[in-house]
């Protein structure tokens, strides 16, 4: 290749004055952004950070003193990276929260075509409905909203409850397709009894005149916290992967496919001090510890984790988990879209 030797003054200010007048006809030059559009690797905006939730936690309680669920629709402290300030993102494509619901409250039914996740992190009583069946909602549970289905949340018990919600966000307002409608009523009514979806689609069966279409969301919408640790622990008496630990796929039970079509969704333990290998991949990740302590190093910055601690890999950044006390891992990312798309890629060191 021939060495660039910088222009002279009077081509620079000739360039500069040709960007000027194409500018006011709305055009620039390629060649000015070129390397930056097509980087030989991933550079994201977004930047690893974390969450402490015995940090936050009293900012969402006094969010509870300030606003009512009814009156906010969703009362919900939105995590917003560090790089990507104002635009509602934890990573370039998702958004992530922390919703608070007090006793005796309800967040009103609506859908959108977004979907949305929930991961309950503190106290009981709480429960969401989709699409006419309530969940009652208990520490770890893994519940989905799909695309345009009806969902409402209400608080019957004694304490307040707070859960992480991951919605693909940012992903729909880049492709310009985020549509949402309210209920006339405030609460669904309920048509099947809780438990039902989970009992017809949820155990290794489905009804026999079952029949799915790819385009339709998981007859399945709880993922109980009790059925992932079980499984983890089962699986845990072999050989942990060296770079991923004991971690597991959530799935549409009828597909195999992930339970949303934007959203994929993980579940991990490391045993007791248990190191992982540097590990990247191209989805950007976003973790909620549930149980233990440990140290994530991102790119070579250790930050240490606790329960219901809430970190931010970004696309393409080399992660090592370390786990001081027994670790489990919920995370979620973009991954199906980009597996849809052939774009995903992972590098294990
Ligand atoms: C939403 O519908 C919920 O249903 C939570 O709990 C967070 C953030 C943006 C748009 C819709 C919910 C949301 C949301």
């Amino acid at each position: 290749m021939l060495a660039h030797t910088a222009p002279h003054a009077a081509t620079q200010a000739a360039r500069r004055q040709y960007y000027a007048r194409i500018a006011t006809q709305h055009m620039s030059p390629l060649w000015e952004v070129l390397g930056a559009l097509v980087p030989p690797s991933p550079r994201p905006e977004a930047v690893p950070a974390i969450w402490r939730y015995a940090q936050v936690r009293e900012q969402v309680m006094e969010a509870g003193r300030l606003i009512t669920a009814e009156e906010a629709e969703r009362r919900v402290l939105i995590l917003e990276n560090p790089a990507l300030h104002g635009q509602s993102c934890i990573t370039a494509s998702l958004y992530a929260g922390l919703q608070l619901i007090l006793p005796g409250e309800v967040a009103p039914a609506h859908r959108h075509t977004q979907s949305a996740l929930r991961l309950v992190l503190d106290g009981e009583g709480a429960y969401t409905a989709v699409d006419g069946e309530r969940t009652t909602m208990r520490r770890g549970d893994f519940i989905i909203t799909p695309s345009w289905t009806w969902h409402d949340h209400g608080n019957l018990g004694k304490e307040p409850v707070v859960w992480l919600d991951g919605l693909d966000i940012p992903l729909l307002r880049f492709l310009g397709t985020g549509f949402a409608e309210k209920s006339a009523q405030s609460a669904q009514p309920q048509l099947r009894p809780e438990g039902d979806s989970l009992a017809r689609f949820g155990s290794n069966m489905v009804p026999v005149d079952f029949h799915q279409q790819p385009s339709d969301p998981t007859p399945v919408f709880v993922y109980p916290y009790s059925r992932t640790q079980a499984s983890l622990r089962v699986i845990s008496h072999s050989a942990p992967d060296a770079h991923l630990g004991f971690k597991l796929r959530y799935v549409n039970p009828a597909t195999g496919a992930s339970p949303m079509p934007t959203i994929g969704s993980f579940a991990q333990a490391l045993p007791e001090g248990f190191e992982t290998l540097p590990y990247r991949c191209t989805d950007g990740t976003v973790y909620v510890c549930l149980e233990g302590t440990g140290d994530a190093e991102i790119d070579g910055a250790t930050h240490r984790f606790a329960e219901s601690d809430v970190f931010v890999v970004p696309p393409w950044h080399a992660l090592r988990l370390r786990a001081n006390r027994r670790v489990t891992l919920f995370s979620f990312s973009d991954r199906p879209v980009q597996q849809a798309l052939g774009l995903w890629r992972e590098q294990r060191a």
